[in-house]
C-alpha cells in the first residue's frame, strides 16, 4: 500500500491545517507525536506534556481562528505542538539552545503565542483579561481559550481566575487537561474530586446508555451526534448539577470527554465556539501518550527525561567519569532525613516538587513528616508557618523563582512575626534552559530587604550541609533562607560529619595582598578557580566567602577595606540589591573608599541556555573573574566573554 504523503511538512500555519479534511486530522497527529519524539529524543526538553497534548493542539487550532482567537497554554511546558504548527517546524531544532527558540510560548516569539509562561496556574486570568478586552472593544466574535492542566488548577491563582471568571459574561473556554499527575503524581482533594467526576458510576452508566442509544438512531439521521451531546448534556447537568463544582463557580461543564480522540474533539470544540459566556471542557489524556516507552513508563522520569535512544527508550547518560559530586538536591534530599532523624522537630514541605528538589527522598522514608502540599506556594509558606507556630521546624524547599509567588506570606506570615522557617531554595541564580521564567536570579535581593530573615548561600556540599544543621538548631530563632543552585556541587565525599557554622560569619578561602575577591554561595568555586589562574601571572588575589549577606559579616568587610583598594564581587544573583550591593552599602556607611567592581547579573532579562553561557553572558564566569582582575591591576585582559561588564 502507498505511504500516505506527508501532511505536517505542508503545514506552516494553522490556515494550512484548517484546509485539510477532518478525517486528516489523525495522520496530522500521527505525524506531529512523531516529530517530537524525533527532535525530543535527540535535544533533550519536556516531553510527556507533549506529546499528552497532540490530539488537543490539533484540534484547538483546526477548530478556532488562531491567532485572531486567542489560545493560553499554562505553563507552557507541553505547547511543543502548538510551536511546531504555528511556523516552528523548521527551528523547532533550536529549542532551549542559547540563542535558539524558547521551550515555552514567548510572546516576542511569535502572535501565537499569547502569553508568555513558565509558571503554573496564569492561564484562566490571562485568558479572562484577554476576554474582557475584547469585549470592551466590541469584538464579541473572538474566542478565548484557556489550556490548564490538573496540576496547574490545584494553585490559589487558577482559582482566582476561575471566580473572576464565572460572574463574567466573558467568551472564555477552559480545557482542563487532566492526566493524573503535575510532574510527580498530583495530589489534593481537587485530584480526588475530578478522579470522582471522571469514574462516578451513576453518571458514566447513563452516559453510556445514551451513547448506544444514539449510536442505534445514529443510522437514521445525520444529526445524532448533536442530538447524543445534547442529551449527555442533559443528563449530565441533572446528574452533576449541585455537585458540579465548576457549575457551582458559574462555568457551563462539559464532559469529561477522551482527549486522544481528535476528531470527537474537533466536533465538541466546534459546538462550545457557539455557546457564549464561561464554559469549562474536562478532557482525559494521558502524559506521554504514543511512545510506548513513556506511557507503560515512569511519567515522572517522561516529563522531562533529557536525551534518549528512541528506539529503546534508553536514557542517553553522559561518559561515564569515574565518581563525580553530588547534585545539591540530592545533598539537601539525604541530609533531610539525617538530620530528621535527630531532631524529631524537623518537617519537610515541597510545593509539588518532590523529585525536583528531592523531598522525595524524605517522604518514602518518614512519611508522616513530609508533606507535597500541591502547586502552591503561597501555601506551602504559610502552612510551614502554622506548624513553626506549634513548636516544629518546618524545611520549606522552594526553587527560588517559584518563591517569588510567596513574597508575601513570606513577609506577612513569617518575617514579621519573626517564626523559624527554613527557606531551603533550590535552583538559585541561572537556571539553563529552562529560561527566564526559571532563573532564580533575585532571592539574594528580595529576602535582604525583610527583617528578621537570615540570607544565606553555601558554596559547596558541605556548607550546605552544615547550614542546614546549624538552622534546626535553638539558637536560631528566626527564619533563614538557604539558596544553592542546580546542578551539581564540587565535593564528591560530601557526607562529612556536621558541624555548626556561625550566623553571619563569612570565612576567608585564600590571603592575598592585590585585590580581594568577595563571593557568595556557588560563584565562589569560580573565585578559587580565578585565583590559581591568576597566581600563575603573578596576580595575588585575596578570596572571601561571606557565606551570609545578611547578617553580613562586618568584621570580615572591615579587613577587606582596610586592606585592599580593589575588591570584586561576585554573585550568581541580581547585581541591583544583591551581595555586591550590600558590600557598597557597608562601604559607604564606613566611610571607606575602594575601586569596587560588581560581577552578577545585570539588570535584563536572560534567556536561556546552558549555565556556563549564561554566566559567560552575564560576565561572571571564572575567565571573567579573571579578566576583570587582570583590568583592575592595568593588565591586558585575554578572554572578554561579558558583554556588559566594562571596566
Ligand atoms: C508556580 C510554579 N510552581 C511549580 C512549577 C513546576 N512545574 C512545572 S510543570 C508542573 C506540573 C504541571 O502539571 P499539570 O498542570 O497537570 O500539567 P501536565 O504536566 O500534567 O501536563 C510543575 C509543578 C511551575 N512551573 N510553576
Amino acid at each position: 500500500m502507498d505511504k500516505a504523503p506527508d501532511l505536517l511538512s505542508t503545514i506552516n500555519f494553522p490556515s494550512d491545517l484548517r484546509k485539510l479534511k477532518e478525517s486528516d486530522l489523525k495522520q496530522v497527529c500521527d505525524e506531529l507525536r512523531q516529530f517530537i519524539i524525533d527532535l525530543v529524543s535527540e535535544k533533550g526538553g519536556h516531553f510527556g506534556g507533549s506529546l499528552g497534548v497532540v490530539e488537543l493542539t490539533v484540534a484547538l487550532h483546526y477548530i478556532f481562528n488562531t491567532p485572531y482567537d486567542q489560545l493560553v497554554w499554562d505553563t507552557g511546558h507541553q505547547a511543543y505542538g502548538h510551536k511546531i504548527l504555528t511556523g516552528r517546524r523548521d527551528v523547532f531544532y533550536t529549542n532551549r539552545v542559547y540563542k535558539g527558540i524558547s521551550g515555552f510560548p514567548n510572546r516576542k516569539e511569535s502572535e501565537y503565542d499569547t502569553f508568555g509562561v513558565g509558571h503554573t496556574s496564569t492561564s484562566i486570568s490571562a485568558a479572562l483579561g484577554m476576554a474582557t478586552a475584547s469585549h470592551y472593544k466590541g469584538e464579541n466574535d473572538r474566542q478565548h481559550i484557556a489550556v490548564i492542566g490538573d496540576g496547574a488548577m490545584t494553585a490559589g491563582l487558577a482559582f482566582e481566575g476561575l471566580n473572576n471568571a464565572g460572574i463574567s459574561k466573558s467568551n472564555i473556554l477552559v480545557v482542563l487537561n487532566d492526566n493524573c499527575m503535575s510532574i510527580d503524581p498530583n495530589v489534593g482533594a481537587l485530584r480526588a474530586y475530578l478522579t470522582d467526576m471522571t469514574i462516578s458510576p451513576g453518571y458514566n452508566k447513563m452516559k453510556d446508555e445514551v451513547w448506544k442509544l444514539l449510536g442505534k438512531i445514529s443510522k437514521f439521521g445525520p444529526n445524532a451526534q448533536d442530538i447524543a451531546s445534547k442529551i449527555e448534556n442533559a443528563v449530565k447537568t441533572s446528574l452533576l448539577h449541585q455537585s458540579n463544582l465548576f457549575e457551582s463557580l458559574n462555568f457551563r461543564y462539559f464532559g469529561p470527554v477522551d482527549g486522544h480522540d481528535v476528531t470527537r474533539l474537533a466536533h465538541i470544540l466546534k459546538e462550545l465556539k457557539n455557546i457564549p459566556g464561561p464554559k469549562i471542557l474536562h478532557t482525559l489524556t494521558m502524559k506521554g501518550k504514543g511512545y510506548k516507552f513513556s506511557e507503560g513508563g515512569d511519567q515522572t522520569l517522561w516529563h522531562s527525561p533529557g536525551t534518549f535512544d528512541k528506539n529503546t527508550g534508553e536514557l542517553i547518560k553522559g561518559e561515564n567519569k569515574g565518581p563525580q559530586p553530588p547534585k545539591y538536591q540530592d545533598v539537601f534530599g539525604h541530609t533531610m532525613v539525617e538530620l530528621a532523624e535527630k531532631n524529631s522537630k524537623i518537617m519537610g514541605i515541597t510545593p509539588a516538587m518532590p523529585s525536583g528538589c528531592s523531598l522525595n527522598i524524605m517522604m518514602k522514608a518518614m512519611p508522616d513528616r513530609a508533606f507535597d502540599v500541591g502547586i502552591a506556594e503561597q501555601h506551602a509558606v504559610t502552612f510551614s508557618a502554622g506548624l513553626a507556630t506549634q513548636g516544629l521546624i518546618p524545611y520549606c524547599n522552594i526553587y527560588s523563582t517559584f518563591m517569588q509567588r510567596a513574597y508575601d506570606q513570606v513577609i506577612h506570615d513569617v518575617a514579621i512575626q519573626n517564626i523559624k522557617v527554613v527557606f531551603c531554595l533550590d535552583r538559585g541564580g541561572v537556571a539553563g534552559s529552562d529560561g527566564p521564567t526559571h532563573h532564580g536570579n533575585y532571592d539574594l535581593a528580595f529576602f535582604r530587604c525583610v527583617p528578621n530573615m537570615i540570607v544565606s548561600a553555601p558554596m559547596d556540599e558541605l556548607e550546605l550541609r552544615n547550614l542546614m544543621y546549624t538552622a534546626q538548631l535553638e539558637k536560631v530563632v528566626s527564619p533563614i533562607s538557604i539558596r544553592y543552585p542546580r546542578g551539581n556541587g564540587v565535593v564528591i565525599d560530601w557526607k562529612q560529619p556536621f558541624k555548626e557554622i556561625e550566623i553571619g560569619k563569612g570565612r576567608k578561602i585564600k590571603e592575598g595582598k592585590d585585590v580581594a575577591i568577595v563571593t557568595i554561595g556557588h560563584p565562589g568555586n569560580f573565585a578559587v578557580t580565578a585565583c590559581k589562574a591568576l597566581a600563575e601571572e603573578g596576580i595575588d588575589a585575596a578570596h572571601y566567602d561571606l557565606r551570609f549577606v545578611k547578617p553580613i559579616d562586618t568584621a570580615m568587610l572591615h579587613e577587606v577595606f582596610t586592606k585592599f583598594d580593589k575588591v570584586i564581587t561576585v554573585e550568581d544573583g541580581c547585581l541591583m540589591g544583591g551581595m555586591g550591593s550590600a558590600v557598597l552599602e557597608f562601604m559607604a556607611d564606613n566611610n571607606y573608599s575602594a575601586k569596587v567592581v560588581r560581577l552578577g547579573i545585570p539588570d535584563k532579562v536572560v534567556e536561556h541556555g546552558t549555565q556556563m553561557e549564561l554566566y559567560k553572558e552575564c560576565g561572571y564566569s571564572p575567565d571573567d573573574i579573571t579578566d576583570t582582575v587582570r583590568g583592575l591591576m592595568g593588565k591586558k585582559k585575554k578572554s572578554v566573554s561579558s558583554l556588559f561588564i566594562s571596566l
